[in-house]
């Protein structure tokens, strides 16, 4: 069920641009301290590590060529560079027979991974588990952070044409990567904006809020959450996209954007180990972790011990 002996990409992408804190790309260099190669051997698979995408560089000779357009998607032309370079390494991996662990890095790596994983399969279906929607349009978006928008800019019925972001040209050439609505399954969401509910209903995505685990449990929400991707399609793959910011800041407090009443440890851990189970996990991304923000804190601990979750460690 695992994979034992499958191959597993570590790919490392220390974005901070898609939000306002410094410390966010400290993430993967953390977790990876925290003893996650050694683990993931153990659990039988074949770790290729990779250094960290050097997103200083790549993302300064962006920002030379910065554009005067404003669409409301602040330092769109460096996230843009950045994602650019994940969505080949993911699309490269994946085309390779990899398992791409993706560690961010804020959210906005999501639409370089998404990119990627689209470009080499795009039946996959998405689980993303966060407090936010991360649906905003630039024009939707009140903050014009982009970490709270990868998901809008995969989906055609929202930003059809990502070429008016400077910086997104890239998406529009090639294999365009579109996500279809009826392929992405929240879990955890608590903090909602205004439009991003309007999408959420007027494109049918299924939603699985904190009010419905506590309403039905992790346990059945979970069922119902793989049951909508995998019942139409049972071979398809699936990704999964961990914001940390889903579990509660009792257990999860470093993180930029902190909201009470998230999923506790072991409904954390839950989602991990209930997604991995079906066998279809082709890849994962863990984002958001920033230390500096509650430095000694357990979240790196959580982030790590979420990430060898995703990669099997509870199947005995
Ligand atoms: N929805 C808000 C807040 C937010 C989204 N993602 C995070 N925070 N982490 C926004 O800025 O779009
Ligand atoms: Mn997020
Ligand atoms: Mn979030």
């Amino acid at each position: 069920q695992t994979n034992p002996g499958a191959s597993d990409s570590e790919v490392n992408a220390p974005m901070t641009f898609g939000q306002p804190f410094v410390g966010t790309d400290s993430g993967p260099k953390l977790i990876r301290e925290h003893g996650l190669l050694k683990n993931l051997s153990s659990l039988g698979w074949r770790v290729e590590d990779h250094p960290d995408l050097d997103f200083a560089t790549i993302c300064s000779r962006a920002d030379a060529e910065k554009s005067t357009r404003d669409p409301n998607a602040k330092h769109s032309q460096l996230v843009g560079a950045g994602t650019k370079v994940l969505a080949d390494l993911v699309e490269d991996k994946l085309s390779t027979g990899r398992f791409p662990l993706i560690l961010g890095g804020d959210h906005s790596i999501g639409i370089g991974s998404l990119s990627g994983i689209l470009r080499a399969r795009p039946e996959t279906g998405v689980i993303w588990v966060d407090a936010h929607a991360d649906l905003n349009t630039p024009s939707s978006s009140e903050s014009g952070n982009m970490h709270g928008m990868p998901l809008a800019l995969l989906m055609a019925e929202l930003v059809p044409d990502r070429r008016v972001i400077p910086g997104f040209e890239w998406m529009e050439e090639g294999i365009k990567p579109f996500l279809s609505p009826d392929s992405l399954v929240y879990v955890g969401l608590r903090d909602v904006d205004k439009m991003e509910r309007q999408y959420i209903k007027e494109l049918g995505i299924k939603a699985f809020t904190m009010y419905d685990i506590d309403h039905l449990g992790i346990g059945r929400v979970m069922e119902m959450a793989l049951s909508h991707l995998l019942d139409r399609a049972p071979d398809r793959p699936l990704h999964i996209s961990y914001d940390i910011d889903a579990v509660d800041p009792m257990y999860a407090p470093a993180t930029g954007t902190a909201v009470r009443g998230g999923l506790t440890w072991r409904e954390a851990h839950f989602v991990a180990e209930h997604v991995v189970r079906s066998g279809n996990l082709a890849s994962a991304e863990i984002v958001e972790v920033n230390e500096s923000l509650s430095p000694g804190s357990e979240t790196v601990e959580l982030g790590h011990q979420l990430v060898t979750a995703m990669l099997g460690e509870a199947i005995l």
